[in-house]
C-alpha cells in the first residue's frame, strides 16, 4: 500500500488511483474512492461493554541507548521503556475479533506517565511489516526523537527515542501535560494510526501537583483518559480502510479507547476527563447529554491559565481537552455526546466558530452514575488560576511567514508545494520568535494544522481575538474553510528538522506537510 501511494504521488496526480491495486486484505470489495459502496459496519448493541483503560507502561532496566540527548537530559536520572509494535487482536464491536496494530499489541497503547524535567528513553521495536516513525505529539522534543516522517524504523529494527521532557527554555510555565505518541511514517501515517498506533503520554508538573494537593483537581483514581475515534469494520470484524480515499477517512462506528460505545461506572463526584481526538478525519463537538456545564482547564498539551465554564468543546484531529465534570447531582445515566454534524472527510458542516450541531447528538460513552454524593470534592471554580502562561510579546517577533493550505491535483499543498522531506521551506533561528500566518485556501475543506516542537499562541483568528480556550498555548489549530490564524511561535533549545502539517491524516499523507529547520 505504501508503495502504491508513493507511486501515485510520483505520478503527480491522484487521478490514476483506480488503476492501482491495494495490498490484499487492506480493504473490502468496493471500488477506489466510491464512497457510496463503503461497507456498513456490523450492527451491535451499544453500551454493553465496559470502557477499556490502557495500562500504565512499566519501566525496564537501563540499557545502552543509541539516541543522543545532546545534554538536554541535564544529568538527571533516566527512566527506560521498551515497546514492541506488533499485531494484536481486540473486540472493537462486542463478539467480533479485530486485528489491530498496537504498541505492545494494545489498542490504544499503554499510557506513559512521567514528569516534567525527568528524562525518558523509549526503545521502539518494529515487529510489523510496515515502516514506522513515532511522534510525541505536544512535546518539546529533540529533532532526532521527534518522529521526522522518514526517520523510519524498518521492519525487524528498533529505534531509541530520547525525551528530555524539559519545558522550553526551562520555563516551567511551558510545561506540557497531555501529550500523546502516535505513528508519523511518511505517506502511511493514516493507516498506521487507524490500525491502532496511538497512546497517551502524560507529564505531571508542579502546577498540576498543587491543584491535586489542594483538592482543586481530583487525583489519579478519578481521572479518565479518553481517546475518541471512528472506525469501519468489514463483516468478518477486520478493519476497513481505503488508502486511495484522500478526502479524509470517516468511520461509522464511534470508538472510545478502542471499544465501540462503551460504558463506565462513576461515583457521584467530580472526574477529570482527558479527551483526545485520535481520529483520522472526524472532528468532535462534545456535550454532556444533561447539557450540564463543566470546567475546561487544559487545551492540547498545556493546562489553561484559568478554568473556563463550558457546555460544549470542539476538537479537531489531535486536539486534547482537559475537563472537570461534576456527577454529584447527575441522573443515573449520562452520555458524552458528539453533536457536530460531519458527513464528509472534508469537514463538518457550519464553521469553526459557528458549527452546525445536532441535539441530541451521537452518544459516545455512557456514564453509569452510582453511590452516595461526595461533598466538597475537587473545588476548582471558573476563573481559578491553573497554570500561568508567559505570552510571546510583539517585540520578540523577528520575522513573519505566511503558509497557505490548499488542494492541488487531488492532493494537498502548503504554499503550492507537496511535502518533500529533503526540501527546507523555512529556517527560523534558534531562540527567536516569529509570526506565522496560517491560511486555509478554501474549497470547503477543514485543516487542523499541527506545528511540532513548540506551542503556538494564537493572536488573531479571522482578524479577531481568539476564543479564550485558544488564547494561550496550542499545538494544533483548526482552520475551517477560508479561516486565517495569526500565531506567534518561539524556537528554543533544539536545532534541526521539524514539520508542520495538516492533522487530517489523509491530507498529511497526500503531502500537506512542510519541513522547517531550526538553525
Ligand atoms: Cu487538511
Amino acid at each position: 500500500m505504501n508503495l502504491t501511494r508513493r507511486g501515485l504521488l510520483a505520478a503527480g496526480t491522484a487521478a490514476g488511483a483506480g488503476l492501482l491495486l491495494p495490498r490484499s486484505g487492506a480493504w473490502a470489495e468496493s471500488g477506489p474512492g466510491s464512497s457510496g459502496s463503503l461497507p456498513r459496519s456490523p450492527a451491535f448493541r451499544p453500551f454493553q461493554r465496559e470502557l477499556f483503560v490502557p495500562p500504565t507502561l512499566a519501566p525496564v532496566a537501563p540499557f545502552a541507548a543509541t539516541c543522543d540527548f545532546a545534554g538536554a537530559d541535564r544529568g538527571q536520572p533516566i527512566t527506560y521503556y521498551q515497546l514492541t509494535q506488533r499485531r494484536g487482536v481486540t473486540e472493537i464491536i462486542p463478539g467480533l475479533q479485530t486485528e489491530i496494530w498496537g504498541y505492545d499489541g494494545l489498542y490504544p497503547g499503554p499510557t506513559i506517565r512521567t514528569r516534567i524535567n525527568e528524562p525518558v528513553v523509549v526503545r521502539q521495536v518494529n515487529a510489523l511489516d510496515t515502516e514506522l516513525s513515532v511522534h510525541l505529539h505536544g512535546a518539546h522534543a529533540l529533532s532526532g526523537s521527534d518522529g521526522f516522517p522518514n526517520d523510519f524504523i524498518f521492519p525487524g529494527q528498533s529505534r531509541d527515542y530520547c525525551y528530555p521532557n524539559v519545558p522550553a527554555a526551562q520555563d516551567l510555565t511551558d510545561s506540557f501535560n497531555t501529550a500523546w505518541y502516535h505513528d508519523h511514517a511518511m505517506d502511511i501515517t493514516g493507516e498506521n494510526v487507524y490500525r491502532g498506533l496511538a497512546a497517551f503520554y502524560l507529564v505531571s508538573n508542579v502546577f498540576e501537583d498543587a491543584l491535586i494537593a489542594q483538592r482543586k483537581l481530583p487525583g489519579r483514581a478519578f481521572e479518565l483518559p479518553l481517546v475518541l475515534q471512528d472506525k469501519r469494520l468489514n463483516a468478518d470484524g477486520s478493519l476497513f480502510f481505503n488508502p486511495f480515499q484522500h478526502d479524509g477517512f470517516l468511520g461509522d462506528v464511534m470508538v472510545v479507547n478502542g471499544r465501540a460505545q462503551p460504558f463506565v461506572r462513576v461515583q457521584r463526584r467530580k472526574y477529570r476527563l482527558r479527551i483526545l481526538n485520535g481520529a483520522n478525519a472526524r472532528h468532535f463537538g462534545l456535550r454532556l447529554s444533561t447539557g450540564a456545564t463543566f470546567l475546561h482547564f487544559g487545551e492540547d498539551s498545556w493546562l489553561l491559565p484559568r478554568a473556563l465554564a463550558r457546555n460544549y468543546v470542539l476538537l479537531g484531529m489531535a486536539n486534547r481537552v482537559d475537563l472537570l465534570v461534576d456527577f454529584r447531582n447527575a441522573p443515573n445515566e449520562v452520555f458524552l455526546e458528539n453533536v457536530l454534524v460531519q458527513n464528509e472527510g472534508r469537514g463538518p458542516e457550519g464553521t469553526v466558530l459557528a458549527p452546525r450541531l445536532k441535539v441530541p447528538g451521537t452518544p459516545l460513552l455512557k456514564f453509569i452514575v452510582e453511590g452516595p454524593t461526595q461533598p466538597d470534592d475537587a473545588t476548582l471554580q471558573p476563573g481559578d488560576p491553573v497554570q500561568p502562561d508567559t505570552p510571546i510579546l510583539p517585540g520578540e517577533i523577528v520575522a513573519t511567514r505566511t503558509w497557505e493550505f490548499e488542494r492541488r491535483q487531488g492532493a494537498w499543498v502548503i504554499n503550492d508545494k507537496f511535502f518533500d522531506p529533503d526540501r527546507v521551506d523555512a529556517r527560523p533561528r534558534l531562540n527567536t520568535a516569529e509570526r506565522w500566518i496560517l491560511k486555509n485556501g478554501g474549497g470547503g475543506w477543514w485543516h487542523p494544522v499541527h506545528i511540532h516542537l513548540e506551542a503556538m499562541e494564537i493572536q488573531r483568528f479571522n482578524g479577531r481575538a481568539p476564543p479564550p480556550e485558544w488564547a494561550s498555548k496550542k499545538d494544533t489549530v483548526i482552520l475551517g474553510p477560508n479561516d486565517v490564524a495569526e500565531v506567534f511561535i518561539r524556537f528554543r533549545d533544539f536545532r534541526g528538522r521539524y514539520v508542520m502539517h495538516c492533522h487530517n491524516l489523509e491530507h498529511e499523507d497526500m503531502r500537506m506537510m512542510t519541513r522547517w529547520d531550526v538553525v
